[in-house]
């Protein structure tokens, strides 16, 4: 099994001279974390423990209460001596890993260290199916569900579940233990395990049989301090118990859910909570009952209370079923117009789920408005590390400054202690320890982990980033390759290093421009199809004419949007000529000759950035070529005949868009290049 940035050996080379040493003479038998410390010294990396202190080289020192935050480590070097202090077996768990991270970075410096999380909760999503498959999952078959042989994950853009016969789950729990370790490595602490539109037999993992190989998963990721969450579905109570109706003001309804929650809690004690996707795409809710999803999510809270467990709703409601004709509605304000004025309604223990933009994972979006909007909800930024529009981990493309940007950009509300995103995330939710970031899993059972190799830097960055905000998504990337490529060259490293900084700018440059989004191929997403979501129901439209292209949010002439952020932000958003050139068309319907920021007009900006993306990937595959016979050959071939695959689609989006919009302007490009007529 592919071992991605912990490579055993690696690990081994850089502490195989050490000597452990616990402060504590005996360890509680329900301290399954501290077990599971030791058990990753003695059998993982196989080194050595004594019992007498001063053999050591490097002790663990457990020191209740002495940090303020139980999963915050620090680490001292005296001489030959290396301490990991920490308040918990967890935070020592994450200071081991943090000790590998840096004997495996540069070891000269040996400046104590001290390192606590900046989110609460650090959450991955899986979006795994019953029967093995994941929805957007582009790095094979899920590793929880599914048959032994099944490892592919085809994708067509349709996500129907098949009927499982028997036991669903994979049971391949050394592939889980190893998942377990790499998040625990990079400081996650919770995950929900199946998908969010809960589909078919899913609905029935709260109850048994299926709770026993939850249970299961739980138990090896309780070790490595991660607690498990489950995604419901709202119709439950019909499904399961055959009640009329999952009304959440009904009071059969509320006992059912308490029902289901003494069940889940008698096999699973510590177990995290439910994630929940209503009134979305299909899935059913509480508007289905005249119900706000105030009055839907603190009954469900209300049921789950009593074991300290945790709601996690989602805020992406929108109508799915628009009519492109009617121009007034705008799913960009779907968000907003159904969670603000429930700010305060929510329970302590319901947590909002928002998506780090307004309308879906695209390529360039503005930050989703609630972010600083919302003053008395507890919150959780989403981000999704899978890929689903951002080339399917076919394309290169390293999304992390993407993330680092969203989470930093400054929501300029006077009034608020601290208005960059990550920091009021926590001051503006209700339990500060409610908080976090959650990002949707891009790993299967693919040899890598994931389908591009490359794409594994994504699952690295999300974890560091949750952990230290501040993180710069550069140093994270020489992280990772640091750690994943050891073995190669200086030269190598640097290759690797140029194309993936690069990656995710370069994206861009050859898709959709500007902020636009959605001119991918419908369902599927990935590809190019400029008109594709342009008259349909999903509400992602790009409003291309003649004249400009762009949808028009002002407040002054369009659907208002702009004016859901703090009053200086709107205000740079409504002016054409303030609006970062990144995001002009997300904003504004202009014209093909408006000069942007950068001094060009639009419909030259999009030949220039088009032309230039794809002579980006072309420069990837020469660069990439010199490093054959440098690195592993397999993981060589893989990531070629992708960077092959990623060449002739931003070919596609090269021509598509170029060809497209000298059609609709009739401006040729000032540099004479190719554009087919
Ligand atoms: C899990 C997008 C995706 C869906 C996904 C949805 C969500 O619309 O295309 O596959 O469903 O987001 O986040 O719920």
């Amino acid at each position: 099994m592919y071992n991605a940035w912990l490579d055993k050996k690696i690990i081994k080379s850089v502490m195989s001279n050490e000597i452990c040493y616990f402060n504590q003479s005996e360890i509680k038998n329900n301290d399954v974390v501290g077990l599971r410390l030791r058990t990753e010294i003695l059998t993982w990396i196989e080194i050595s423990i004594t019992k007498n202190i001063d053999n050591a080289t490097l002790i663990f020192e457990l020191k209740p209460n002495f940090f303020d935050n139980n999963d915050a480590y620090k680490i001292l070097w005296q001489k030959n001596l290396t301490t990991i202090e920490g308040n918990t077996s967890k935070a020592l768990l994450y200071g081991f890993y943090g000790l590998i991270r840096h004997r495996l970075s540069d070891e000269s410096d040996k400046e104590n260290y001290f390192s606590s999380p900046d989110q609460s909760l650090r959450m991955i999503n899986h979006w795994d199916q019953i029967d093995g498959s994941v929805e957007r999952g582009y790095g094979g078959s899920s590793i929880f569900f599914g048959r032994l042989y099944q490892v592919d994950n085809p994708d067509k853009g349709d996500f129907s579940v098949d009927t499982v016969l028997g036991d669903p789950f994979r049971h391949n729990h050394e592939r889980v233990l190893m998942y377990a370790r790499m998040l625990a490595s990079i400081g996650i602490n919770a995950i929900s395990l199946n998908d969010v539109n809960v589909r078919g037999q899913a609905t029935n993992l709260i109850v048994q049989p299926y709770l026993v190989g939850v249970k299961q998963l739980a138990d090896i990721f309780r070790e490595f301090g991660i607690q498990i969450f489950l995604a419901i579905n709202w119709k439950a109570p019909e499904y399961i118990a055959r009640l009329p109706t999952s009304d959440p003001l009904n009071n059969q309804v509320l006992l059912f859910w308490k029902k289901i929650c003494q069940n889940i809690y008698q096999e699973i004690p510590d177990f995290g909570g439910f994630v929940v996707k209503a009134d979305s795409e299909g899935e059913s809710g509480p508007y289905k009952y005249g119900r706000t999803h105030a009055q839907g999510a603190n009954m469900l809270a209300e049921a789950i209370k009593p074991y300290n467990g945790l709601i996690i709703w989602r805020a992406f409601v929108y109508n799915s079923k628009q009519d492109w004709r009617d121009r007034s509605t705008d799913r960009a304000k779907a968000a907003y117009d159904n969670f603000y004025p429930l700010d305060g309604q929510f329970a302590d223990n319901v947590i909002l789920q928002m998506k780090f933009g307004p309308i879906d994972f695209q390529t360039e979006e503005p930050l989703m408005p609630l972010f600083g909007a919302l003053k008395r909800t507890n919150q959780i930024i989403e981000f999704e590390i899978t890929a689903e529009y951002l080339g399917h981990q076919i394309d290169v493309n390293y999304v992390v400054p993407q993330w680092s940007k969203m989470i930093n950009f400054n929501t300029q509300y006077p009034e608020q202690k601290n208005s960059v995103t990550n920091k009021l995330i926590k001051e503006n939710s209700i339990k500060s320890k409610n908080s976090g970031f959650a990002g949707v899993s891009n790993i299967g059972m693919s040899k890598y982990w994931t389908g591009n190799p490359l794409a594994l830097a994504n699952l690295y960055g999300f974890g560091r980033l949750c952990w230290d905000n501040d993180a710069n998504p550069n140093n994270l990337l020489v992280e990772w390759i640091r750690q994943t490529f050891s073995n190669v060259n200086s030269e190598c490293k640097s290759i690797i290093y140029n194309i993936m900084k690069t990656s995710n700018q370069t994206f861009k440059n050859y898709t959709a421009p500007l902020g636009v989004g959605f001119m991918v191929i419908p369902h599927y997403h990935y590809g190019v199809s400029v008109n594709g979501y342009e008259y349909d129901q999903w509400g992602t439209y790009h409003f291309a004419d003649r004249k400009g292209v762009g949808i028009d949010r002002t407040k002054k002439t369009g659907t208002g949007y702009a004016s859901m952020y703090s009053p200086k932000v709107s205000e740079m958003y409504e002016n054409i000529n303030k609006t970062p050139d990144e995001l002009l068309l997300f904003f504004h319907h202009v014209s093909y000759n408006h000069v942007l920021q950068n001094g060009k007009t639009l419909i030259q900006t999009i030949y220039d950035i088009h032309f230039f993306g794809y002579e980006m990937v072309k420069s990837y595959i020469r660069q990439w070529k010199k490093m054959e016979n440098k690195i592993n050959d397999d993981i060589y071939q893989v990531v070629y005949n992708k960077l092959l695959l990623q060449l002739e689609n931003a070919r596609e989006w090269k021509d598509q868009v170029n060809t497209y919009f000298y059609r609709m302007s009739g401006v040729c490009d000032k540099q004479g290049r190719k554009i087919y007529k």
